[in-house]
């Protein structure tokens, strides 16, 4: 039976490269009947520091901007991943069927750990084998990414088969990532080859979905481009990256495809593609904006919602941690 689950890490302020990257599908893919489950994986967050105040508000906003993108938390199972217990149990487990090898190889280690890794934390290490418990613990034949996380998912499923493999059993399915659409990977205003991210020290280089009408045209107006024009066709892009990113935001806000845009905006300069970039993207926000501002002024209730989505998540994932230890050889006896 098919599943979804994907979660965001609530260590900071959301992006426009998590909206259109995962929020905006995660509504989506309610609407196709599949069962969906999304997580704030704050279990992850703290394999770099937060501030306690911190992590518990960016928790919250982040449950608002899942509302506010249409996540439907009756329709969908909404909650925050330390409220269901067998995600760090099953990570356990999987932290002895994961190689070290097999971590060595993880790019966003290496990425976030940067060239001090002596002093990164032994979770940011172990990250993705808590990612792939958060997945299997549900069974999920489907996850919905953006490019950076790809390679996790392909652990999950290197994963996945050796727990199959070593123990005879056929019991964890094989996820899927799900990268589809024009900005699976949101890049950086101010650098074309950063991708857009909510722990980057550069205000300016993202746009976040607080962000105010004056702001975002700002940033935009502001982002890094080349002098030319636009091209006319999509291969006019390929050594151009912060044009190329400018016109993928432009198409996944706009449900268009990045030709059609440049059928639109081909041989336009960036006095004119900018502003009308601006529009749409504030067009398009404002009400998300809106209406996390709303919901935030009620904590209690969305703790509740929260509260709900994890006793949800609990009933799937009690059985499946359970029958995963019992084929481990573990005595459940009560
Ligand atoms: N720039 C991006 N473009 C497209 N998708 C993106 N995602 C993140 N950045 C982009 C997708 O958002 C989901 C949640 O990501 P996350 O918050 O768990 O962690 P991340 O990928 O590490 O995102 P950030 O913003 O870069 O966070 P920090 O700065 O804390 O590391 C994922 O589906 C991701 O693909």
């Amino acid at each position: 039976k098919p599943r979804i689950f994907s979660g965001i890490q609530p260590s900071g302020g959301l992006t426009l490269g998590n909206y259109l990257g995962a929020l905006k599908r995660f509504a989506q893919k309610q609407d196709e009947g599949i069962e969906t489950i999304y997580c704030l994986v704050d279990l992850h967050a703290i394999t770099v520091w937060q501030e306690p105040e911190a992590l518990r508000r960016n928790t919250r906003e982040a449950a608002a901007a899942f509302i506010a993108s249409g996540v439907d938390p009756k329709r969908s199972i909404l909650f925050n991943q330390s409220q269901v217990s067998a995600h760090a149990e099953l990570a356990w487990a999987l932290n002895c069927v994961a190689r070290l090898g097999w971590m060595n190889r993880m790019t966003q280690f290496k990425d976030k750990a940067g060239k001090n890794a002596e002093k990164a934390s032994l979770g940011l290490y172990a990250y993705p084998a808590l990612m792939a418990a958060d997945i299997l613990l549900y069974h999920a034949t489907m996850v919905p990414v953006g490019e950076d996380q790809k390679q996790h998912v392909e652990l999950t499923r290197d994963i996945a088969a050796k727990f199959n493999h070593d123990y005879g059993t056929e019991f964890f399915p094989s996820p899927e990532p799900l990268i589809e659409g024009a900005a699976t990977r949101v890049m950086s205003l101010r650098d074309g080859t950063k991708k857009m991210s909510k722990s980057d020290p550069s205000d300016a280089s993202r746009i976040n979905l607080t962000d105010d009408a004056d702001t975002i045209a700002k940033k935009i107006r502001k982002a890094v481009t080349d002098p030319e024009p636009l091209p006319s066709e999509i291969e006019g892009l390929k050594d151009r990256a912060e044009a190329r990113n400018l016109v993928n935001i432009y198409a996944a806000l706009a449900d268009m495809t990045p030709t059609q845009v440049l059928g639109e905006y081909g041989g336009e300069g960036f006095g004119k593609f900018k502003p009308a970039l601006a529009e749409l993207a504030v067009a398009k926000l404002a009400p998300i904006s809106d209406e996390m501002t709303r919901l935030m002024n009620d904590p209690c209730e969305i703790d509740n919602i929260l509260g709900d989505g994890a006793n949800r998540a609990d009933e799937i994932a009690q059985p499946i941690l359970g029958q995963t230890l019992e084929i481990m050889g573990m005595i459940r006896s009560r």
